[in-house]
């Protein structure tokens, strides 16, 4: 038997699983879609957690099933679609939230939900406003979620400065000789650790309030409605933490709002959209008025520098580790990566003023 298949025997599913379909979305985890047989043919998500990042996994399937769980209650209370706009577990038949092979892999599963699309470049500023929008919905849906109920699943994930430490051991262990290839971005990255405190900073002074944050606010972990092209459903919670809402703005800028793939290597195409990234603060604020201060707004075009730098950092990293952490699927994939992000920084940098000029308009 095709062995994900023996895995997908063993949760609660409607029919018998009969296809698995590997969906390459996503740097950590592997995903595929399951179809079973029956009159419906309902079609399930099946994950193996990546135990390498995640070193406890049930814990990360304990924080989706209470969030899920919380996001539900509030759907349910507004009328919204329950079923559509987030996730629904299904239990194994022995009744827990995963699977655990005989090997020791962790494996957790949820309903397919239908009719939608994911993109990992924005067509238009209204999908790109809409997808902001949603991951502002997900964030006030968890304003009164205790952040003490959640585990920690990666400790110091968007802590830039820490990042910044695991960079420099990097280089200096330079453990594959790598350091000589990557010379230039090192040096990019070198010049400046001064960025590395400000979110950090502006967390320990207050100016930037603690909340429940997505933490992975990629514009590929939201569902888009294929009819209405409104973005519904917020997936991937494995990074949902305590932090602030300053890094899934950041986050989703630097993916959403760039001009280019994330692995786009013609550096002359990659450079931050202004116009996406104003319908980002648009749709963000949309929803989270009440919630963000005047100080916090006007960080947005820092915040977007720091999570895109970081993201750079933490790919180049793993380029002179040995490409331990992220997925490849060649080489230099990386590296390649690293460049591209440090592109949009250098963008960013440029373009300051004018995103500045941007954000001001929404105070
Ligand atoms: C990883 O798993 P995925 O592809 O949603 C990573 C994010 C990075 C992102 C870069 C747990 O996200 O932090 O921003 O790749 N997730 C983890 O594309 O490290
Ligand atoms: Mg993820």
């Amino acid at each position: 038997m095709n062995p994900v298949l023996e895995v997908a025997s063993h949760f609660q599913y409607l029919g018998t699983p009969v296809s698995a379909v590997p969906c390459n979305v996503g740097h950590i985890n592997s995903t595929y879609f399951i179809t079973c047989d029956g009159e419906n043919s309902v079609r399930y998500v099946l994950q193996k957690i990546n135990t390498n990042v995640f070193k406890k996994p049930v814990e990360v399937v304990e924080n989706m099933v209470a969030v899920c769980e919380h996001l539900k209650g509030k759907i349910a209370a507004e009328g919204g679609e329950v079923d559509r706009e987030t996730i629904s577990i299904i239990p194994t038949r022995d009744g827990k939230m995963y699977y655990a092979t005989p090997d020791g892999d962790y494996w957790r599963t949820y309903q397919a939900i239908e009719g939608v699309v994911t993109y990992n470049l924005a067509e238009s500023p209204e999908m790109f406003r809409s997808a902001a929008s949603a991951f502002g919905r997900f964030f006030n849906r968890l304003s009164d979620f205790s952040p003490e109920r959640l585990h920690v699943t990666i400790p110091n994930f968007h802590n830039t400065v820490s990042r910044f430490q695991d960079f420099k051991k990097a280089v200096e262990e330079d453990r594959l000789g790598r350091v000589k290839d990557a010379a230039e971005e090192i040096a990019f990255a070198l010049a400046r650790e001064d960025v590395c405190s400000f979110l950090m900073d502006g967390i320990a002074d207050g100016r930037f309030k603690l909340g429940v944050t997505h933490n992975d606010t990629k514009l590929n972990n939201i569902l888009i409605d294929k009819t209405s092209g409104r973005g519904i459903c917020i997936i991937d919670m494995d990074t949902v933490m305590p932090g602030s809402l300053l890094f899934d703005f950041g986050d989703a800028i630097r993916f959403g709002a760039s001009s280019a793939l994330e692995d786009e290597t013609d550096l002359s195409k990659v450079y931050v959209d202004l116009q996406m990234f104003e319908a980002y603060v648009d749709g963000f604020l949309s929803e989270l008025r009440r919630s963000v201060s005047v100080d916090e707004i006007r960080a947005f075009p820092m915040a977007a520098r720091v999570i895109t730098f970081e993201t750079g950092l933490r790919f180049l990293t793993d380029y002179l580790n040995g490409d331990v952490y992220f997925r490849i699927s060649h080489p230099y994939h990386n590296l390649d990566r690293a460049r591209n992000q440090f592109k949009l920084v250098a963008d960013g940098e440029e373009r300051y003023e004018e995103l500045c000029k941007i954000v001001e308009k929404y105070i």
